[in-house]
């Protein structure tokens, strides 16, 4: 079947990706077009124009770049944070009947850390903890109030640099202005913006999106679940759910397991009715109610070429075009949820708080309804079993020790050398990178090596397919960590949620700073993360809101602008002056393992434990 944009025949991204060859101007090199006399395409060396048309140097236009791109991806967590906070206030008022305020023991310690009073009614302390939340976002002057949840040394530290967040909003939108034309021109200056940008993001939307669906959904505890195409059925009506809103989901799966549907499922020929999630609305789900993951950023157009997929929900986010056009080869029915957005081919059908339930009940019957439609099924048998839930209040559990709610047991280890750091492996999986493989040669070398690793989004998923979410994978681990995993009955790798909850990441490095032992600030810790197959600008917000909070970073597939020489030294040392952290670039997996090692072996010395 011909359809615009393709050879002649739908192909999916991985084939896509070796017809398109990246564009040189846009990866290395400094490619502005933020106006009209541009496009400019400058270089530090060799031909072609070394400044553009207004005279911007390459380094300034790689900085405005990179800040323009944080910009972006703080936009979108913290938008969904907007959104799920919206949905919350909606619950508190009584106003959304599909859902209700699950974990109101979060709400209660939330409420008391954030000074919003002792209510016992928890809709009135859920209002307050709301109004709190919102006013983050439109915060104009001051300090973003969540930004206290760092350690006193690092909130020091920004202050000193005029770093701490204001609102969210207002630095999202005050990094597009200084990046407009002719304004902010000079790197380090953007780069700084860029990090103001970045810790809105991590300390402020990405904690708020973490903590309010913990108090609307649970708060994640360890449960067993299994990932991979396998876990379609080809007897049951599949539903894939796909994007990062896990709000519609929660309602469908709740609805999924009522008798109406089985039996409505039955009528048609099928065994029931089977929920897969797809990227980070999957980990969403996956973490609160086992909900089986279909896969990774990369395989959401598999899933619909096995033929056996019904239904697939897609929000915002990650969420590929190309789908449309492949759905279209299929049975399957795609439609779109989110008011923001549509995809042209796609039905659309909206989700608001007020109507959740009715809308989850008729997208399941539209789903239902469809299986009689199947032509060829043809399922992978591959899935692989995971273990996931690991947040930072059930990791202080499980690490807890004798010293229960507390770190101190994991700093513990970490000093007497068990344990020889953390390391974070987040983001996408990307057709450029080696499409998931690079998490798994990665993962297992720094296992190797005793360091604990925390995944979250597609990285995690793909370590799970690698069968490295299972407490059994520690037979893999040095022999520090496979000893502690033993003894806790924990994988060497855990699975910490969707890439918001990289939010959750960073609680725990505040945690572990809070335990004592490890220094007295984030960038004295034996941490490092990651992002070896990076595609999203969601990635260069994360990198940037840790290295920001003094954790550094490593990036695979590539660094943007780190052509110019100039910029290359601000990112990969230059900031560890201001941050006593930076980025560092590494496509290959081994050798990005080995760096993060190093690194982390380097903060054993100076913390004098290198033993
Ligand atoms: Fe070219 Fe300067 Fe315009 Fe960028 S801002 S496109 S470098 S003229
Ligand atoms: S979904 S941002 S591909 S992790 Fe969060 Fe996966 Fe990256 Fe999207």
């Amino acid at each position: 079947m011909d359809k615009p944009g393709t050879t002649g025949r739908v192909i999916p991204a991985l084939d896509r990706a070796r017809e398109i060859k990246p564009c040189p101007l846009g990866a290395g090199e400094s490619c502005c077009r933020v106006c009209a006399m541009g496009p400019c395409r400058v270089t530090e060396s060799g031909k072609g124009a070394r400044v553009g048309v207004c005279g911007a140097t390459p380094d300034t236009i790689a900085a405005r770049n990179l800040c323009r791109m944080i910009a972006a991806g703080t936009a979108a967590h913290s938008d969904h944070a907007r959104e799920v906070v919206q949905t919350f206030c909606a619950v508190a008022r009584g106003t959304a009947p599909g859902f209700e305020l699950c974990d109101r023991e979060k709400l209660s310690r939330l409420a008391a850390q954030l000074g919003c009073g002792k209510a016992e009614d928890p809709a009135v302390l859920a209002r307050e903890v709301g109004k709190l939340f919102l006013g983050e976002f439109g915060r104009q002057e001051g300090e973003l109030a969540l930004a206290a949840l760092a350690p006193p040394r690092r909130l020091e530290r920004w202050r000193r640099l005029g770093l701490v967040p204001r609102g969210i909003d207002r630095e999202v939108v005050e990094s597009l202005h200084r990046t407009h034309m002719g304004v902010d021109q000079e790197a380090l200056h953007l780069l700084h913006q860029g990090t103001r940008t970045a810790l809105a993001d991590g300390w402020g939307g990405s904690v708020i999106a973490t903590a309010v669906r913990d108090v609307l959904f649970g708060t994640p505890r360890p449960v067993r679940s299994r990932v991979d195409l396998g876990v379609l059925k080809p007897d049951c009506v599949n539903i894939v759910v796909h994007g990062h809103e896990p709000l519609l989901p929660e309602v469908l799966v709740r609805l999924a397991a009522d008798g109406e549907m089985t039996a409505r499922a039955r009528a048609v020929g099928a065994a029931g009715v089977n929920i897969a999630g797809m990227c980070c609305t999957a980990n969403e789900i996956l973490m609160r109610h086992d909900v089986p993951v279909a896969s990774h950023f990369l395989q959401q157009e598999l899933a619909i070429i096995t033929g056996a997929v019904e239904l697939m929900l897609v929000d915002v986010q990650c969420v590929m075009q190309g789908l449309a056009a492949v759905a279209a080869c299929y049975h399957t029915r795609l439609v779109t949820t989110s008011e923001k957005a549509r995809i042209k081919g796609a039905r659309h059908v909206e989700f608001s708080p007020a109507t959740a339930l009715d809308t989850a009940r008729e997208l399941l019957y539209a789903a239902i309804d469809n299986f009689p439609n199947r032509r060829r099924v043809d399922i992978p048998p591959q899935a692989v079993e995971l273990v996931t839930g690991f947040g930072q209040e059930s990791i202080r559990h499980a690490l807890g020790g004798r010293f229960r709610g507390s770190y101190r047991m994991l700093n513990e280890n970490i000093i007497n050398g068990w344990i020889r750091g953390v390391a974070g492996v987040v983001g996408c999986t990307n057709p450029r990178a080696a499409s998931g493989a690079s998490h798994g040669v990665l993962v297992r070398e720094l296992v190797a090596n005793d360091v604990l690793v925390l995944v979250t989004g597609c990285a995690a998923l793909a370590c799970a397919r690698d069968g490295l979410l299972v407490p059994e994978a520690a037979d893999s681990a040095g022999p520090g960590l496979r000893e502690v995993c033993e003894a806790l009955g924990i994988p060497p790798v855990l699975h910490c949620g969707s890439c918001v909850d990289n939010s959750r990441i960073l609680m725990m490095a505040a945690e572990m700073v809070r335990a004592g032992g490890l220094g007295e600030d984030l960038s004295d810790l034996p941490v490092a993360g990651c992002a070896p197959e990076w595609m999203s600008e969601k990635a260069l917000a994360v990198g940037q809101y840790f290295i920001g909070s003094g954790i550094s970073v490593g990036l695979g597939v590539y660094f943007p602008g780190a052509d110019s020489k100039e910029f290359a030294a601000q990112v990969f040392e230059g900031l560890t002056q201001d941050y006593g952290a930076a980025w560092f670039f590494e496509p290959d997996p081994q050798a990005l393992a080995r760096k993060i090692l190093a690194h982390i072996e380097e903060k054993r010395r100076a913390l004098g434990i290198e033993g």
